[in-house]
Formats: C-alpha cells, sequence, structure tokens
C-alpha cells in the first residue's frame, strides 16, 4: 500500500519565537527567550529570533507558499508575550489581531490550522516570579489558554497545549542549553510537574470554553532508548533513561500516575517534584482527544556513574549524522507508534514533527537539491503507511519545518525548511523537497 487514506492531513509546523521576529516592544512582551539570546555566549552563532523570518509581517507570503505546496493543515503556535505581555493581566490588542487575520487567511485557503500554545516562549515577566517551577504559572498558562480558546475558538479545531515539555524543561533547566539556562534537576522537575498540571488545567478550561467543539492534545518529543550493550547495567541505564524521557509523560498523560521506578530514583537522588493531592487525578479526569509525536532519532543509553541520573547518551558518529548531531533512524518511528498505541490506547495519533537538517549551501542555480531530505522524509512517510495498515491511527504527518528558521542554540546554522529563507532579504525560495512534498500530497501517497 502507498496510498494514504482520505482524510490523512499532510502539513508542516513552525513556532512562534522560531519564524515571527517582530520583537519590538510595541509588538510583544519579551519572553525568556529574549532573555536567554541577548545574554550573548548562548548561541551557537550569536544570533537572536528578534527577526527570524519576519513572519509577522510576511505571513500572506508564508500562506501562500503553504497552498502553492497543498498543505491541508498547518501546525503553528501563539507566542503568549504577544497576547498577554506580561503573562497575566492587560492584553495587547494588535497581536490578538494578528493571529485573528493569520488564522482567518488559512481558513480561507482551504489549510487546518492546528495551534500549539506553548512552544517555549514563556513571558519574562512570569520568570521573573519563578517561572515553571512556580506552581502558579500553572494558572497563569490554564487562564491564558481560556483566553485563546475564547478568541479563536469559534475556527479553531485543533489545540496543542504544550510542545515537548521534556526538551524545555531538560534542556532549558538541567543542561541549561535553552532558556531560561538553568542547571537544576529538581527545578527541572518541578517545572515539569508543573507544566503538566497546567495542561490538565487547560484541557478542562477547553472543556468548558465557549466552542468546545474541537479537540485538544499535547505534543511530546518521543525516542526509542536503546542500551548500549548487553550488560545488566546498560540495560537498567536505557530503562531509566526511557522513564526520564518517555514515560514520565505518558504516563501522566493517559494513565494519571508517575512511574514507580522513576520517583524512586528521583526521590533517592532528591529531585522527586511535590505532587499535591489532587494533581494527578486531574490528570486523569482530563484526558486528551490526541497526541502528537514529535520523532527524530532513538537513544543509545549507558550507565555513567559520573551523570547526574546515573545514565548518558552514547552520542552518534559516522557520515550520517545529521548537524545537530541526531542520526536519523525511522524504523524507531514504528516502536514508538506500536508503543503508544498498545501500551497507553492512544485515542489518535499525529505525527506533529518530524524533519532533517544540514547546512546547505544553495546550488549554483539557486535552487537547494535536498535530496536527503527526501529521502528522510520518504521513509518516516513509509513508516506511517505500515503503522496504518496495522491499524494503528496515525492521522496527519506535518513536517518540521516550513521554512528554515531560528534553531534555537544553533541560531541560523541547521536549515530544516522545505522553503530556504534568505535571513537578510527574507526571501523565501522552494527547495527541492517542497516541489516532492507538493507532488506527494497532490498523488496522497508515495511513488
Ligand atoms: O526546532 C525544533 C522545534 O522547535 C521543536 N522540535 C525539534 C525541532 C528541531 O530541533
Amino acid at each position: 500500500m502507498n496510498q494514504f487514506p482520505k482524510n490523512f492531513v499532510f502539513g508542516a509546523a513552525t513556532a512562534a519565537y522560531q519564524i515571527e521576529g517582530a520583537s519590538d516592544l510595541s509588538l510583544r512582551g519579551p519572553s525568556i527567550w529574549d532573555t536567554f539570546t541577548h545574554r550573548g555566549g548562548t548561541i551557537k552563532d550569536g544570533t537572536t529570533g528578534d527577526s527570524a523570518c519576519d513572519h509577522y509581517h510576511r505571513y500572506r507570503e508564508d500562506v501562500h507558499h503553504m497552498a502553492g505546496i497543498g498543505l491541508g493543515g498547518y501546525r503553528f503556535s501563539l507566542s503568549w508575550p504577544r497576547i498577554l505581555p506580561d503573562g497575566t493581566g492587560f492584553s495587547n490588542q494588535a497581536g490578538i489581531d494578528f493571529y485573528d487575520r493569520l488564522i482567518d487567511l488559512l481558513l480561507e485557503q482551504g489549510i487546518v490550522p492546528y495551534v500549539t500554545l506553548y512552544h517555549w516562549d514563556l513571558p519574562q515577566a512570569l520568570q521573573d516570579k519563578g517561572g515553571w517551577a512556580n506552581r502558579d504559572t500553572a494558572r497563569y498558562f490554564a487562564d491564558y489558554a481560556a483566553k485563546a480558546f475564547t478568541l479563536y475558538g469559534d475556527r479553531i479545531r485543533h489545540w496543542v497545549t504544550f510542545n515537548e515539555p521534556w526538551v524545555a524543561t531538560t534542556y532549558g533547566c538541567i543542561e541549561g542549553i535553552h532558556a531560561p539556562g538553568i542547571q537544576d534537576l529538581s527545578y527541572a522537575f518541578q517545572s515539569a510537574h508543573n507544566m503538566l498540571l497546567g495542561h490538565a488545567m487547560a484541557v478542562s478550561a477547553y472543556r468548558d470554553s465557549p466552542s468546545p467543539q474541537g479537540e485538544i492534545g499535547i505534543v511530546l518529543n518521543l525516542h526509542p532508548c536503546h542500551s548500549a550493550s548487553e550488560s545488566e547495567k546498560d540495560q537498567l541505564a536505557a530503562t531509566y533513561h526511557d522513564g526520564f524521557l518517555n514515560r514520565w509523560f505518558l504516563d501522566p498523560v493517559f494513565k494519571g500516575e508517575y512511574p514507580e521506578d522513576m520517583m524512586r530514583l528521583y526521590e533517592e537522588k532528591g529531585c522527586m517534584p511535590e505532587v499535591l493531592e489532587g494533581d494527578l487525578s486531574l490528570l486523569k479526569d482530563n484526558p486528551v482527544d490526541f497526541l502528537g509525536i514529535n520523532y527524530y532519532f532513538r537513544f543509545i543509553v549507558q550507565h555513567d556513574d559520573a551523570a547526574p541520573l546515573g545514565f548518558s547518551e552514547v552520542k552518534p558518529t559516522g557520515d550520517q549524522v545529521t548537524i545537530c548531531g541526531w542520526r536519523p533512524y525511522p524504523e524507531g518511528l514504528l516502536e514508538i507508534l506500536e508503543r503508544v498505541h498498545h501500551s497507553y490506547r492512544v485515542p489518535k495519533i499525529l505525527i506533529t514533527e518530524n524533519g532533517i537538517a544540514h547546512q546547505e549551501q544553495p546550488h549554483v542555480h539557486g535552487q537547494i537539491e535536498d535530496d536527503y531530505r527526501i529521502d528522510y522524509i520518504a521513509a518516516h512517510l513509509e513508516v506511517c503507511l505500515r503503522a496504518i495498515a496495522k491499524g494503528i491511527l496515525v492521522s496527519g504527518y506535518f513536517i518540521w519545518s516550513l521554512l528554515d528558521n531560528f534553531e534555537w542554540a544553533d541560531g541560523y546554522i541547521p536549515r530544516y525548511g522545505l522553503i530556504h529563507t534568505d535571513h537578510t532579504t527574507f526571501i523565501r525560495s522552494w527547495k527541492k523537497s517542497a516541489y516532492w512534498y507538493r507532488d506527494v500530497i497532490e498523488r496522497r501517497g508515495l511513488s
């Protein structure tokens, strides 16, 4: 079978801080990513997302490109500080209007919007009150979510609460390589718990909102975690890494509980978060309608006495490794899909991100011949077809990303886009993969 089902959504994804630009204080409040990028020494090429792709001013052109490719869905995020500059309280009408215009234009072009409420740009004013480690942030998030449901719920039918809470807390609060740039296990696990709490509160707010007819879910980055060797120690390390990365989020969202082995480990290490009575039942009582999976690669894990939690990644090497240090492993997507389908009985699955980046040089005639991206996407789409044939409800696939954009700590070096962005002139040009994806969508299948 190489044809996708009739309702399968072919899409592409972006996130506010990575593309919007328009960071002037008259256009939005500051977020933790403004503070972090301007601190200096935090971003590989010394850049910021101040201008990014200038999508805020060029969204019409971008929607035109999406329509040209034939996208059925577009996943983007709302910038919380563009709507509520301080995170709570007064709102910014210009920001609210911007998303109104974007949503209306997408719908006019027959492109279904998928909206993420939190893709890492916490208002700085809330970081100043303790950030995600402060339990109140969960309530502020739910209030902001409720506002978004009221503003856009009449037109938005697909909502995502959080994007990749594991990355936000691990890179941001354990490794300190993302905003807010903290290195503290307890802070990180408390933040992750408060995000999950905010997620459950937002789901509940959606059910009570004026237009609750759509669906709401969460996006998790999931990875197979394989042991570096047959040794018992490495195998246990892989199980723990899986608990740290996958189960710590899947279990509360789908079962309303944290995994026992991980709670024991975190107690032992003195970093178990404070979980109040009622927190987990709130999660259980507010089930999601779908799970968004961001899939990129697998982890190979080893026992490591020097690592804070007792395990570490064996970094991949070789010429297939991407500029982000990731080795493509498409069969891992099937492993993840089978697992969430069988062990978590996920009602519906979307692949909300999948993509690849290298440092690309424009072709002499101007078009980027990114055959490596075409091979990568084709391999993952083929896995989706295999999963669907096995009865797993994969109902959409969103390429990361529509445009080359600001890739967090790596600045503008990795280029993930179907469309090349010149970050000086902001000129957009289709890469070979954009034409290829257009043909796939037109045929609704792989050749
Ligand atoms: O750019 C990121 C995105 O913001 C979240 N998922 C992974 C992508 C590539 O690193």
